[in-house]
């Protein structure tokens, strides 16, 4: 990822802010994820970085649009009413060095406040409901402690909701990861075998969706079989065949792990191995992964009380060992009663690429799913939409459309009630919009229409699969 891709993103949110009319009444909290001057190693290649250059013109916006205060003062100015201009506070939710080295000390230049982490003991319950919580760029910001604000995710779910540093909110994830790497580590996979994968998993069900257009639009429908779909090595190794172990290490990839016959997180849906999907995250030629990265440090810091600094991850028992996660309890967010954000006005729109391997992408539907049956269906649409995005990574990049404004729907849905039926979203390639294809809310996916274009939005609608 080109780090003029990554600041093409960030102005095509802030030229969509810039067509909102910003109510005197708004209070909203932008979320930043890290900023950086240039690429780094730690960065490069991956996508959830605001180039600085983009980072000050957003900046600038808030500061011509708002009153940008320190989180206190927001609410506080809220609960007395006294606010009589749009209000922002600025956040940061990660933890990254960069926020003291690049963000903290142009904020500072500008006697601008921000908040590194969420107040979240200090916003819950306190503010009306006719604010946004909005973000610049991706972020992985969880709503647990946030339900009293309208807001829009990216790659929010049940397991993840609540977390603030993306290392601590994984717990699941890095039980994730745990199996797969042992797996990996029996039998490793290269990421010309990786490549090999993508390419069977795509012609076995790209077309198999109603049209032969690169994507696969729910990966649940995909019948893909390493045993049956690949081919197998007659003898050793190589880059064109699978041994057995290494299609026991597919196998593992896609089923997630389990103890005792209870399913403990969902596996990895197909149609991530594309456009670099599980590089970094799960395959990597050169050795570590980022899975590896954050399992580490998880589990000897954050994962049990007390810590474990001695901890190995590749010692974490499936039997034993999830009942020991105590950081879960503040962590998950896995309640789906939603009734008193729904009561008091609140709405919700998430949206979650079928193929982010960072967070798997199960967890945002099965959260969906659980509020639906808790709430109902007809009911939850009124208020939250989950938004799947066929082929695209995590929250932006892969195959599929991935620049979105999940902003102006939300602003509308609050101050116009106008529910999205649909998000307008776009590949972008070297600049250029080279596909349009609406966003439908879950379980709808985009169905081609029969004529026209497959890169043209017009001739998709969104129905039911
Ligand atoms: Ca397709």
């Amino acid at each position: 990822m080109a780090i003029a891709s990554l600041r093409q993103d960030a102005r095509f949110l802030l030229s969509r802010f810039r067509r909102l009319k910003i109510r005197s009444d708004v209070a909203a909290i932008f979320l930043f994820h890290t900023v950086e001057w240039e690429p780094t190693p730690w960065t490069h290649g991956h996508r959830y970085i605001t180039p600085f250059d983009a980072f000050r013109e957003q900046i600038a916006f808030l500061r011509e649009h708002f009153e940008v205060v320190p989180t206190m003062e927001l609410v506080r100015r809220q609960r007395a009413g006294t606010a009589d201009r749009p209000l922002a506070a600025i956040h940061f939710d990660n933890g990254f060095a960069t926020y003291d080295t690049v963000a903290l000390p142009y904020l500072k230049q500008l006697n601008v406040p921000s908040t590194v982490f969420l107040i979240h003991d200090v916003l819950y319950g306190a503010v009306p409901t006719r604010n946004q919580l909005a973000f610049l760029l991706n972020t992985g910001t969880r709503t647990k402690f946030l339900r009293d604000l309208s807001a829009t995710f990216c790659s929010t779910d049940a397991a993840t909701f609540s977390g603030m540093t993306i290392a601590g909110a994984l717990a699941w994830l890095k039980s994730r990861m745990t199996p797969q790497r042992e797996a990996l580590a029996r039998a490793p996979l290269s990421e010309a075998q990786v490549a090999l994968v993508a390419e069977a998993v795509y012609t076995r069900c790209d077309a198999a969706d109603g049209l032969a257009d690169g994507l696969i639009d729910d990966p649940r429908r995909c019948d893909f079989d390493p045993a049956a779909h690949l081919p197998i090595c007659a003898g050793s190794a190589s880059d064109s065949c699978f041994t057995r172990p290494q299609i026991e290490t597919l196998v593992a990839i896609y089923s997630g792990p389990a103890a005792g016959g209870k399913q403990l997180f969902p596996g990895q849906p197909v149609g991530a191995e594309a456009a670099g999907g599980w590089s970094n995250w799960i395959v990597s030629d050169d050795g570590g992964t980022m899975g590896t990265l954050y399992a580490t440090s998880f589990f000897r810091y954050m994962a049990f009380t007390p810590d474990e600094p001695d901890f190995d991850w590749r010692e974490f028992d499936f039997a034993a060992d999830p009942a020991r996660v105590t950081i879960r309890e503040t962590l998950d967010a896995t309640d789906p009663d939603l009734s008193a954000f729904h009561d008091r006005g609140g709405k919700m729109i998430t949206y979650f690429g079928w193929a982010d391997t960072a967070l798997n992408p199960m967890m945002g539907v099965e959260y969906y799913e659980a509020v639906q049956a808790k709430m109902g269906a007809t009911t939850t649409l009124d208020f939250y939409r989950l938004f799947m995005v066929p082929g695209m990574l995590h929250c932006r990049g892969g195959l599929g459309t991935g620049r979105i404004d999940a902003l102006t729907p939300l602003v509308n849905w609050v101050e116009g009630n106008l529910a999205p039926a649909m998000i307008p979203a776009e590949r972008v390639e070297a600049g250029e919009v080279t596909r349009s294809r609406p966003l439908c809310p879950y379980p709808k996916v985009a169905r081609y229409g029969g004529s026209g274009s497959v890169d043209d939005s017009g001739n998709f609608a969104c129905t039911i699969p």
